[in-house]
């Protein structure tokens, strides 16, 4: 009889498992964790992606600038390229393509769903926007290198044709 009792606990315990509800918190906790830094990591994606259109218009500028100098002042042009300009924006462009297609993907956390499962896709998630974050980040730092060095080379060619103005002045 006694036996029969903690064989009939087993069992209930053992049904209350299987039928799903049963998930441990630990496990519960585990994937709300993992859920969460997730999340937390597409709003960073989404943040980086507006800073990505902001760049990608400041770079539109420069271009837009750099031919309108380079046809003005081809001597002073010769040489000189937009190109780190233009790949600059298709890397930003490239990221921000990544950044859609991963959010399309993105599926939402199910807590029904088994546990495995529902870890192996979180983590397949969150590989995906790790990526895409670093992406933007190669981006934007290309973009920013190029910007800063067509605005540089701006600056000088502008204090040259000042100081060849007033040369020509002086004459
Ligand atoms: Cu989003």
């Amino acid at each position: 009889m006694k036996h029969f009792a903690i064989f009939s606990v087993l069992m209930i315990a053992a049904a209350v498992l299987i039928a799903g509800c049963g998930k441990s918190e630990e496990f519960k906790k585990l994937e709300s964790d993992m859920y969460a830094s997730v999340t937390a990591m597409h709003d960073d994606g989404m943040s980086m992606m507006n800073k990505g259109n902001d760049l990608s218009a400041k770079i539109d500028d420069a271009i837009a600038m750099y031919d309108s100098m380079a046809a003005k002042y081809p001597k002073q042009f010769e040489g000189q390229s937009s190109d780190d300009l233009k790949a600059a924006k298709e890397k930003l462009s490239t990221a921000t393509t990544s950044m859609k297609e991963w959010m399309s993907e993105m599926k939402p956390y199910d807590p029904t769903m088994d546990h495995m499962q529902v870890m192996a896709q979180l983590t397949k998630s969150k590989d995906g926007i790790t990526k895409v974050k670093a992406d933007f980040q190669d981006a934007f730092s290309a973009a920013t290198t190029a910007l800063m060095s067509h605005k540089a080379f701006a600056e000088d060619m502008a204090t040259n044709l000042a100081a060849g103005v007033k040369k020509v002045g002086k004459k």
